[in-house]
């Protein structure tokens, strides 16, 4: 019998560590998006969590000769160890090294070698007593320690859902989830009520946008993940209103998931900004067609910016009701 609980012990730690592993540092994302990067990342907490266990029970398993604590300190060090080097092995690797997420296989091992410590029956009556007395508070610190990394996850899950939920419509400002994938660079963005003379269908919000003077960058606003299917649609449209006093030049690019970065591969185009309200119908099919060499994924776009060239003023204005027709 104990010769059986020692090889499946070492059975469970020969597959289920490596396995776990390869789960961690190979399994292919489904999607290159700020959800499944957000849930990558928090997964590291369960992951590492479960890996602890899988180390724990191998330990009890095999080694019985080791004390409850010494298991115990084991599986913390083994696991806290593989999840450094892992880190330290996709330096320079040109993989995503990141010193956070030692910091979330952490609370993983901890959030679950603390929940399985609280139901081992194996202890001695006094430190059964003690962990007893402090059930509530390891508990509750084992739950914040296994939530707290997933929440970005969450987080992006109701971002993307308000998103895919309100198609075509990309964004009018009226709810603070319009906002996630908005991204200002060398920029501020605001949600505010529209201001005086803007008065054409704008609801109670708009987003307002001031670029910063730059003298080497251009200042931004971007969608980064607008929402990707833009097939049976003829015109993307939004709305600019200006208090400036001059006209001034504002630029607008486009792009989608095939997108290599260089300027003939995406849709490039500017306007005249005049003082006052203007509605804008921008045609896709030319957007599809932007690119020199190819033609654009009409079901995978990514991305559309705002922006104005460096070394030029400052400059505010107000963008709503942006959406497909
Ligand atoms: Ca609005």
């Amino acid at each position: 019998m104990k010769r059986l609980s020692f090889i499946i012990g070492l059975i469970l730690l020969l597959v289920g560590v490596p396995l776990l592993l390869w789960v961690q540092t190979s399994l292919p994302k489904p999607d290159n998006t700020f959800f499944w990067r957000a849930l990558y990342d928090g997964g590291h907490t369960p992951l590492f969590g479960v890996m602890a266990l899988v180390v724990l029970g191998a330990l009890r398993l095999a080694g019985n000769r080791l004390s409850i604590n010494m298991q115990y300190g084991i599986a913390l060090l083994v696991t806290t160890l593989l999840g450094i080097g892992i880190e330290v092995s996709q330096i320079g690797s040109g993989r995503d090294a990141d010193p956070i997420d030692v910091l979330r296989d952490l609370m993983g091992v901890i959030a679950f070698l603390t929940a399985a410590a609280l139901f081992d029956s194996r202890w001695s009556p006094p430190v059964r007593e003690r962990l007893r007395r402090h059930r509530t508070g390891l508990a509750a610190v084992a739950l914040i320690l296994a939530v707290v990394p997933l929440l970005p996850a969450v987080y992006w899950a109701i971002a993307e859902y308000h998103r895919n939920d309100q198609w075509p419509l990309v964004a009018d400002f009226e709810d603070p989830w319009d906002r996630p994938f908005f991204f200002p660079s060398q920029a501020t963005i605001s949600q505010v009520p529209p201001p005086n003379g803007f008065d054409s269908a704008t609801g109670r919000r708009v987003l307002r946008v001031d670029l910063d003077y730059m003298f080497d960058d251009d200042p931004s606003i971007y969608i980064r993940e607008v929402y990707p299917d833009w097939r049976d649609y003829d015109s993307l449209l939004f709305t600019i209103y200006s208090d400036a006093v001059e006209p001034f030049q504002l630029h607008f690019r486009a792009h989608d998931r095939m997108h290599d970065y260089s300027y003939p591969d995406r849709y490039n185009t500017e306007f005249t900004i005049y003082p006052g309200v203007q509605h804008f119908a921008l045609p896709i099919e030319p957007i599809f067609d932007a690119p020199t060499t190819r033609r654009m994924q009409p079901h995978r776009m990514r991305s559309i910016q705002w922006f104005k060239l460096p070394d030029t003023p400052e400059l505010t204005f107000y963008l709503d009701n942006i959406t497909v027709k």
